[in-house]
């Protein structure tokens, strides 16, 4: 008997994979395609354990679709510009795109030993020419139909690195990286009209079944529809406001207006009232987000103006608040107290008048007592002919009633905002567009795409480096050929991961894809990745894939039909008695190397560098071998929930491949097995079809516990042919998971070709039937028992059988039954 040879066997198959092309897809293929897409990295410099869970989920249901006779896509590339190698370049002085670039081959080699079924033929990186020179193109597709613009619009920006930072890069009104207190200025941005298709992007939710809800209900709300009224104020200077509201039932209990610190009129108002000049500015040093605007402390500036009750209910007082966004409906409300928690919390602090309007039962009089404002449901109050009406009935004759007096109109407003993809940066895609003084914005003709980055730039000051360089922006006009300008800003890097899924399954050299060849592979059939990605990624790749149809490149609506997003995996922290953390190798027998004083394990948490908690998987791929990774990977937890790290874990996985290379191995040099196992032959049939259902439904974790099942069963066996056939038929079964030690074995049993080619087992369909039951034993309708029977026992024999059970005979004490009901193969009921 031999050892299983992991780091030989590793090699070795990986190379005969690669040289034979074995993953490569065939475009012309007549097999039914399958296109299994894990998101591409970003090329941070190594693979970490995320992305080693993220990829074997993938290959393994790319591996079973091979076996299953599809034609597979299952391709790999770089979402390669992005800030970190701007950083690599000023704090390690090398160009990002070599950074990028040695980091790229680092990777690809890791991925390689892990032994992924990709198709590296059609490997791509983001921040090659050849792939951003096409997506300038669609740029001006989109530009040209108008889906994109350039407009003056407030931006976060980070005064240290010099650059606008996402909302998301803001943190504590602090920037991302650089800690930074973030400032609001006006800055030319570039912008992508995705809410041109707000409703389309929410209706296509309903068709995406196989996504997670919760990730279908984060789109929704980020989408956010509302519907409800907007409608115009007349104001006593002579001037009006506009208002949206989503309670036009409450329009008696309004007690004031409100616009936000932006909006014109608080913008005319400063200009000659430095009171509320310096209100205006005090309102933007607090955040900006939904969420910061809930939070804050409601604050108020009367503009002294008054607005007219559109239904004559008297004049309202007009403030300048800062829970109001200028860029949320009209940038204007009415606020009603009683029936809104922000308006609640203003008209406390201003002393504004708090009526009630909706009533839920027990007090309908006007004054509100409560402490907080209500918002459910109930019947109108204090509300002329509104009186008695249910919220939602009153709020369609309010909005009947506002279209008849044409004071206003029931409109749609969505959360969701145009897509800023302007950076400063420039490890990006260049936006293809030049400014001409005579001419305007003039797009880059067709013939001098790519505007490809210019080397030579330099790092040593922040800002952006395409601005400064001495003269790559300096151009003529393609149109009057004037002296003009490049544009300097380059695209959010969520642009460049917003279609690589298509240059995927398609790569002429001439155009962003040949449509015929996308429309045969997409849409991407399983989609895999963290659920970080649920809203902005996911988003704006289906807007993408949506600009794109609307441009006439594609017949496709959404791009990928079924989504999966994988938990984290974990690991233990330590911490040292200051409350630093410590990485395991600084720790020995329960104290810190370093110091010798004792060391606190701390909870288990994601894998982070700044947790010092992470594991790196390159070692371990050597010591163990790459099939016990991905063995260890697929095991333990369901795929969605957090996977703990552990060595006894990786152990036990590395244990197992070798229990299956005993079984292999022992099948290769020990004598045939004669006579059947009826009850082996069933599990091995019960466990293909298991496996296979398993895999499909990516419950990844319930097949290892199956196969895991079906290994000890051989095991505990006696020799026999149907053993020989389960050891044989596990070498398929296996082979999507460890799929090193499953071609070692497919050739020493002299299996035909690779197993990746192999099908994937039949299935005997009688063999999964089972041939026993259990059927519940009941006294006088009561459970008292349960018996595993034959399958299809005659009455008599299942009576004597209940009878004949202890603890019937006890409660019959003696005596004979009145009555013995059974339900064949179900049940049987003894009447005392
Ligand atoms: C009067 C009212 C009465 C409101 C009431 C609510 C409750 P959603 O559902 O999120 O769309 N609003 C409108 N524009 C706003 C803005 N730019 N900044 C801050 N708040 C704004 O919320 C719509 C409601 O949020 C609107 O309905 C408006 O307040 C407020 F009992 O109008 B409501
Ligand atoms: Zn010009």
């Amino acid at each position: 008997a031999s050892r299983f040879n992991a780091l030989k066997a590793d090699t070795h198959w990986q190379q005969v994979w690669d040289e034979s092309q074995t993953f490569a897809a065939r475009d012309d293929s007549p097999k039914p395609r399958s296109y299994v897409l894990e998101m591409f990295p970003y090329p941070s410099g190594k693979i970490h354990m995320g992305h080693v869970r993220n990829y074997t989920m993938g290959d393994v249901l790319a591996r079973f679709r091979r076996m299953t006779g599809h034609e597979v896509l299952h391709p790999m590339g770089w979402d390669a510009f992005g800030m970190p190698a701007e950083n690599a370049a000023m704090e390690k002085k090398v160009h990002p795109g070599e950074w990028t670039r040695q980091n790229i081959a680092a990777m690809k080699a890791q991925l390689k030993r892990l032994g992924f079924a990709l198709d590296w033929s059609r490997e791509l990186a983001t921040c090659d020419p050849s792939y951003y020179g096409h997506e300038q193109s669609l740029f001006l597709d989109f530009y040209r139909a108008g889906l994109v613009y350039r407009k003056e619009s407030a931006v976060n920006w980070d005064p240290v690195d010099m650059t606008v930072l996402a909302n998301e890069q803001v943190i504590d009104g602090r920037g991302w990286r650089s800690g930074a207190l973030v400032e609001k200025r006006k800055l030319s941005q570039w912008f992508l009209r995705i809410t041109r298709f707000a409703d389309e992007l929410l209706a296509g939710l309903g068709s995406l079944e196989h996504w997670p809800d919760k990730v279908r209900l984060m789109q929704e709300n980020w989408i956010g529809k509302s519907q409800g009224l907007q409608f115009r104020f007349a104001l006593s200077d002579g001037e009006s406001v506009e208002v949206f509201t989503t309670r036009p039932d409450t329009i008696f209990g309004a007690s004031f207006v409100a616009v936000a610190a932006d909006h014109p009129i608080a913008q005319a108002l400063a200009s000659r009232d430095p009171a509320a000049a310096a209100f205006i500015e005090r309102c933007k040093q607090g955040g900006t987000t939904a969420a910061e605007l809930e939070t804050q402390e409601k604050l108020g500036y009367d503009t002294g103006l008054t607005a007219a009750h559109p239904l004559g209910a008297g004049e309202l007082p007009v403030y300048i608040a800062n829970f109001v966004l200028m860029e949320y409906g009209t940038g204007a409300v009415f606020g009603v107290p009683a029936h809104d928690q922000r308006d609640f919390e203003f008209a406390s602090k201003y002393a504004l008048p708090i009526r009630r309007v909706v009533a839920d039962g027990e007090r309908s009089d006007a004054a509100f007592d409560g402490t907080e404002a209500y918002t459910g449901p109930g019947h109108l109050v204090n509300s002329h002919f509104l009186d008695g009406l249910a919220v939602e009935e009153a709020k369609r004759i309010v909005i009947e009633r506002a279209e008849r007096e044409g004071w206003g109109q029931g409109s749609t407003v969505y959360r969701l905002r145009d897509w800023g993809v302007s950076r400063q940066r420039y490890w990006g895609t260049p936006i293809p567009i030049i400014h001409c003084s005579a001419c305007g914005e003039v797009p880059v003709p067709r013939e001098q795409l790519p505007v490809a980055l210019p080397e030579d730039v330099s790092f040593d000051v922040p800002g952006n480096p395409l601005e400064r360089h001495p003269s790559w922006k300096h151009v003529h006009c393609p149109q009057c050929g004037g002296a003009a300008l490049r544009d300097t800003d380059t695209l959010d890097t969520f642009a460049d991961s917003s279609w690589y899924f298509i240059r995927f399954a398609s790569q002429p050299e001439d155009r962003p894809f040949d449509r015929a060849q996308a429309e045969r592979w997409l849409p991407v059939g399983q989609y895999i990745g963290g659920v970080e990605h649920a809203i902005l990624h996911l988003l704006y790749a289906r807007f993408w894939t949506r600009a794109l149809r609307h441009v006439g490149l594609i017949d496709l609506a959404e791009p990928f039909t079924g989504l999966f997003t994988q938990g984290m995996v974990t690991h233990e922290t330590y911490k040292a008695a200051d409350g630093r953390w410590l990485a395991p190798e600084e720790i020995g027998g329960g104290v810190e190397l370093a110091t010798g004083a004792p060391v606190m394990v701390g909870r288990v948490e994601k894998m982070s560098k700044s947790k010092k908690n992470t594991v790196d998987p390159a070692p371990i791929v050597d010591q163990y071998g790459a099939d016990a990774v991905r063995w260890f990977m697929l095991s333990d937890s369901p795929p969605e929930r957090d996977l703990e790290w552990s060595e006894n874990g990786i152990e036990g996985a590395w244990r197992f491949v070798q229990r299956l290379w005993r079984l292999f191995d022992a099948l290769g040099e020990g004598e045939a097995g004669k006579g059947a196992d009826a009850a082996l032959d069933r599990k091995l049939h019960q466990t293909i079809a298991g496996v296979a259902a398993d895999v499909e439904a990516l419950s990844f974790n319930k097949a290892v516990a199956k196969l895991y099942e079906l290994v000890n069963a051989i095991e505990k066996a006696a020799p026999s042919a149907s053993r020989d056939a389960a050891v044989r038929t596990l070498v398929q079964l296996v082979a999507p998971m460890v799929p090193h030690i499953a071609e070692e074995a497919w050739a020493l049993l002299g299996g035909q070709g690779l197993v990746a080619d192999a099908p994937w087992p039949k299935v005997e369909a009688a063999l999964l039937v089972e041939d026993e039951v259990i059927v519940a034993i009941q006294v006088n309708g009561k459970l008292r028992d349960t018996l595993t029977l034959p399958k299809g026992l005659a009455r008599e024999d299942v009576e004597a059988a209940a009878l004949a059970n202890d603890k019937v005979a006890r409660l019959l004490e003696g005596r004979a039954p009145r009555k013995v009901i059974v339900v064949p193969d179900r049940l049987v009921n003894v009447v005392a």
